[in-house]
């Protein structure tokens, strides 16, 4: 999917952020030889294209979705779906609302069924089995869902923090950073989601206007120019950087001067708390 033949070796941290998954939970796949894995330098690391590999092995057993919590997420999932794909946005809505009514979180319904629903599509689409344009569709009714969420009455109490949310300069996938920002809002984060394809200077401009505590960047893209220079411009201005999405690894990512990786919205949620708890005590 990189298109590139280099070999990208994850820790076991990294794995679990791309699973979405707790270190140990990860570390018990790899213990019972699930997921292969190399030592180097006395540590486990395993291959991205080993554990690609083991995702969509994985997602094809359960239906493309990722088995978090007692709800049936495979059936959940091809209800969403087939109302997705057959464009009934009220049937998807209504969906959506017994969901959140029944207490699912705003991070499981999009890590275990936006994501993989989105992913399924276009798995589709790239062997022809649907158009462009059902694509789209069902990307604009996925965003228009998530804009309802965001645009609701923000958690009550004291706020977690500031943060921009973006995709950089020549990434025009939006609906991973609207993910990301939807989440950290239901969170009690302030989000200031700036969408996709965003020159560095004007993130930067917000993170300083708004007094941001850290800058979360999508990536869902192979090219890394507009990534590069957006890192090197808000690090440069001293906000931390997250970076996480479907095109690039956690240790890319860090190697890009990112200060943390996280690959699902549970984990940009934690690492945003932990970032905002560091700087606090680094200033007490
Ligand atoms: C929808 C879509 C589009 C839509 C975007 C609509 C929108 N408003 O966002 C449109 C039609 C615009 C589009 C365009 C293109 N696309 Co497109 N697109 C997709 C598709 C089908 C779904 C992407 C998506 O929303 N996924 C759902 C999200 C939520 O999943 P996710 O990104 O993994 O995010 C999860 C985690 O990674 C994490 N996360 C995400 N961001 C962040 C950020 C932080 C900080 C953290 C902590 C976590 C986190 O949380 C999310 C929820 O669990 C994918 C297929 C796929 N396999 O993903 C291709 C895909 C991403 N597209 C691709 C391509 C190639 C293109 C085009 C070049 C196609 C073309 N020839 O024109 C163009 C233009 C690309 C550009 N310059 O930006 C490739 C990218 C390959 C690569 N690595 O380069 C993919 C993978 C398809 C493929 N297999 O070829 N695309």
């Amino acid at each position: 999917m990189m298109g590139s033949t280099e070999v990208t070796l994850l820790t076991l941290q990294e794995a679990a952020d791309v699973v979405g998954c707790h270190y140990q939970t990860l570390y018990r796949r790899v213990r019972s030889g699930d997921i292969p894995t190399l030592v180097a330098g006395g540590s486990y690391r395993i291959r991205r294209e080993d554990l690609d590999a083991w995702l969509e092995e994985r997602d094809q057993r359960s239906g493309a979705v990722p088995d978090r919590g007692q709800r049936d997420w495979p059936a959940q999932a091809d209800r969403l779906f087939s109302h997705l794909i057959t464009g009934d946005s009220d049937a998807a809505r209504q969906q959506i609302d017994r969901l959140l009514g029944g207490g699912v979180s705003v991070a499981e319904f999009c890590d275990c069924l936006f994501g993989p629903i989105l992913f399924r599509i276009g798995g589709l689409w790239r062997k022809g089995d649907v158009s462009i344009a059902d694509e789209h569709r069902a990307s604009r009714t996925v965003e228009a869902l998530l804009e309802r969420v965001l645009s609701a009455r923000p958690k009550p109490g004291p706020k977690l923090g500031s943060v921009v949310v973006a995709a950089a300069r020549g990434d025009r996938h939006s609906l991973p950073g609207l993910m990301v920002a939807v989440g950290l809002r239901a969170d009690g984060f302030v989000v200031h989601h700036l969408g996709a394809d965003l020159p560095a200077e004007e993130i930067v401009d917000m993170a300083r206007r708004e007094n941001a505590d850290l800058v979360a960047l999508s990536c869902s893209i192979a090219e890394r120019e507009g990534l590069i220079e957006t890192i090197d411009a808000v690090s440069a201005a001293g906000f931390p950087v997250l970076v996480g999405g479907s095109g690039i690894s956690g240790s890319e990512a860090i190697d890009l001067g990112a200060a943390r990786y996280g690959g699902s919205v549970a984990a940009a949620q934690q690492t945003a708390r932990a970032i905002v708890r560091e700087r606090a005590a680094r200033t007490r």
